[in-house]
């Protein structure tokens, strides 16, 4: 076992987590929250919590609409997010960043909208068994629509992708589009994108990307990925809910139709018929989640004053470490690869417990984990298991946080008598 004080951390983990207010409140009768549900959404820094309440305090007004100062100045702040963003996954144009409500509605904005106007019956849209189901459950729906077919790439015993698998429907099937996350929720498995992306295109399939678990945690670069559509969600990566990101090529997105109509997102609309908006414009209709867009922006700049790189970095060390803690406690099983990087989140089981009392009883040592399906029901249908706990770290836990989980499950045996 290595030792917690050996392990050598790329940042102050102390100074960062000063930032974070939830982390210092009684929790739970005064045991400090030790906060291990990130993948699920990750808690908020207070420069971000100020963002909100600037603006409405300060500056609350709609955008695009008014030409008094406050729309102005939320204008600014609202488009300024949208350019930090931009620069954040190194997008070509700030026209390719639609404003969306977080991951799910940006995969089926897609679907409604490119596919449901380039697919049709014969055609095939790969995914793979690892997904969320918000990257399924569109597709399925766009199936019985259309008469689209969904293929699913396999799973290898290690938790990775079947590239072979992979490589062989886009051979063998009239393959149009790729859908698939860059990193599992459950297993922490990061798949190759950028080969994914090369063989798709050479197939003449366009892919889109989940990266819902990606962009949270480590540099993401959608130009050097080279894929077509990139969607994320504010919430998992220190911003507000009801807020996330689409990225499409541009010309995709000029050619694509709109998805919901109405304000915003037209340039002239008569009784007879409508024109749309410039991008990114078109895809944004109605009033927007103008603060969460703003707060999103300030959780980018946190994110990159500590660095990508880094966080990544700290975080490698935490799953590491967790694996290795992990694998001391009899009747842990922990899915996903092993010998090989994968994120820092951890799905297991314990011999005798259900997920959900293992949660339980974690949760009344302040210890917060996820326990179920985490959405990802095909996944656990494969690994052979019900439910499965998950602990999923960000850039503030703690190894000593880790050697509290271990504790805790400790406990749960004992409570169990196991
Ligand atoms: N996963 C989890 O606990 P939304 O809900 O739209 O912000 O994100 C959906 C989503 C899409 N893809 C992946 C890979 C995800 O992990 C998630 C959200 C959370 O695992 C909540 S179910």
């Amino acid at each position: 076992m290595s030792n917690m004080t050996e392990l050598i951390l790329p940042y102050d983990v102390e100074t960062v987590r000063a930032d974070f207010p939830i982390l210092h409140e009684p929790h739970h009768d005064n045991v400090p929250l030790i906060y291990l549900d990130n993948a699920a959404s990750s808690q908020k820094p207070l420069k971000v919590i100020e963002a909100l309440d600037n603006y409405y305090r300060r500056y609350n007004a709609n955008v695009h609409r008014g030409i008094h100062k406050l729309s102005e100045e939320a204008t600014e702040a609202y488009e300024s997010a949208r350019i930090k963003i931009r620069k954040f996954i190194n997008a070509g144009s700030k026209r390719e960043i639609i404003y969306t409500k977080g991951t799910t509605e940006g995969i089926n904005l897609v679907a409604q909208t490119w596919a449901r106007a380039n697919l049709q019956n014969g055609d095939v849209i790969v995914s793979t068994v690892m997904e969320h189901h918000s990257n399924i459950v569109p597709w399925q729906m766009l199936a019985m629509e259309k008469g689209v077919t969904v293929r699913y790439v396999p799973l290898l015993d290690d938790g990775t992708l079947d590239m072979e698998a992979y490589r062989k429907l886009l051979s063998e099937e009239h393959v149009k589009l790729v859908a698939v996350a860059h990193m599992s929720n459950v297993l922490g498995t990061i798949h190759p994108i950028a080969e994914m992306a090369r063989l798709a295109h050479e197939h003449g399939a366009l892919i889109l990307v989940d990266g819902a678990q990606s962009v949270p945690h480590m540099p993401v670069d959608v130009q050097a990925l080279d894929v077509d559509f990139f969607t994320f969600s504010g919430h998992k990566m220190l911003g507000p809910t009801g807020i996330g990101i689409l990225y499409g090529r541009r010309d995709l997105l000029e050619e694509m139709p709109p998805w919901m109509g109405g304000g915003d997102m037209i340039s002239r609309v008569t009784l007879e018929g409508s024109t749309w908006a410039e991008l990114p414009h078109k895809f944004e209709a109605g009033t927007p989640n103008i603060a969460q867009a703003i707060g999103l922006g300030y959780a980018v700049d946190y994110l990159t004053e500590l660095g990508m790189d880094k966080i990544h970095e700290h975080e490698k060390i935490m799953i590491e470490y967790a694996l290795e803690r992990l694998s001391e406690v009899p009747g842990v099983t922990v899915y996903g690869p092993e010998g090989v990087h994968k994120g820092a989140v951890a799905a297991f089981t314990v011999a005798g417990i259900h997920a959900h009392d293992v949660a339980q009883i974690l949760d009344m040592e302040g210890i917060a984990v996820r326990a179920g399906h985490h959405c990802a029901m095909p996944l656990h249908n494969e690994l052979h298991v019900n439910a499965t706990a998950r602990a999923s770290f960000y850039l503030y836990n703690t190894p000593a946080e880790v050697d509290a989980l271990i504790e805790g499950l400790y406990k749960a045996q004992k409570a169990f008598k196991i």
